[in-house]
């Protein structure tokens, strides 16, 4: 590795030996640049630092970083992340994953990862398609209920040759319905500002979700790097992301898509403070041994 002007790591210092086998143009390899530029922007340390993920394509990330990394099991790197965090809470831990993995098989962990707001960053990668799978939709996929549009090829999405008749869930609005204490949507295409999201959100104190749109040119043939191009737009400077009703309204707009910080609850108590403070309390107070006492017994 070789140090930067300021001595910390440069950004190339975070890649592995591993060179990603994403499709051209898979929107995950501008996700990837962009941690690559937070992870050197933090200052963080390889050897201090993991990055979980569940399955998918997005999931193969950690692989492709030089920092210690766990490839687990679909729809389950919150719980594994936050085991992590709770048993190292001296370590860096980023979940990373899917749409898929994070909100469909896994989205009951994310509203109890709010209520325990652990210390951990989470990016997903969202490209709105089970990309690994072959491009099935996905909880966030918005292909109109009819493809007779010719720009969607039937193809593509073959197991849902006539469209979809579910409405999509907007991880966003749910998030901030859940006090996620850092909320924040960012675009692939994009990693400038992508790199200055991540690194706010890991050095944000408590649970911290990035939503990315991250385009699957392979499999979603509808939401498309042009079609964010056409409905993102970057949050004013006088944005105030700690009003949480203006947030909620904000991740309700219809075909609009704010770019940024959009909801931040920073004097949330953390799951990693609140442990701290149990474990210094049990141990000042001998409750410990008063607790292993009571399974004593005269034979
Ligand atoms: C328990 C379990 N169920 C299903 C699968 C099959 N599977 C692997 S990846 C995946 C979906 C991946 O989609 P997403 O999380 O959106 O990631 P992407 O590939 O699009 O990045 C599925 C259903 C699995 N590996 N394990
Ligand atoms: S299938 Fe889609 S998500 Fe997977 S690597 Fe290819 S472009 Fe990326």
């Amino acid at each position: 590795m070789t140090a930067s002007r300021t001595g910390a790591l440069a950004p190339k210092d975070y890649k592995s030996d591993l060179h990603p086998i994403w499709c051209p143009g898979c929107g995950d390899f501008g996700v990837l640049s962009a941690l690559y530029k937070a992870l050197s922007m933090c200052g963080l340390d390889p050897e201090q630092t993991v990055i979980v993920s569940g399955i998918g394509c997005s999931s193969r990330l950690p692989g492709f970083v030089a920092t210690y990394g766990f490839h687990g099991v679909h729809g389950r790197a919150l719980p594994t992340a936050t085991g992590v965090k709770m048993a190292r809470p001296d370590l860096h831990v980023i979940a990373v994953g899917g749409d898929g993995d994070g909100y469909s098989i896994g989205g009951g962990h994310l509203p109890h990862c709010a209520r325990r707001n652990p210390d951990i960053t989470y990016l997903v990668m969202n490209n709105s398609t089970y990309g690994l799978t072959k491009g099935q939709v996905s909880p966030t996929s918005t292909l109109p209920l009819v493809s007779a549009n010719a720009e969607i090829d039937p193809k593509r999405w073959r197991t849902t040759p006539y469209g979809m008749a579910e409405e999509p869930i907007d991880p966003i609005a749910q998030a901030i319905a859940w006090d996620v204490s850092f909320v924040a949507r960012g675009f692939s295409y994009q990693p400038n500002q992508l790199a200055n999201l991540i690194a706010a959100a890991i050095e944000h104190r408590g649970f911290a979700l990035v939503d990315t749109f991250s385009p699957c040119p392979t499999f979603n043939q509808h939401q498309t790097d042009g079609f964010y191009k056409e409905r993102t737009y970057a949050l004013p400077d006088d944005y105030d992301p700690t009003d949480r009703a203006r947030a909620f309204a904000l991740a309700c707009e219809a075909d609009r898509f704010a770019l940024g910080v959009i909801y931040r609850h920073d004097d949330k108590p953390s799951a990693t403070d609140e442990q701290r403070w149990l474990r210094e309390h049990l141990t000042g107070r001998g409750s410990l041994e008063r607790l292993l006492a009571r399974f004593a017994y005269d034979r």
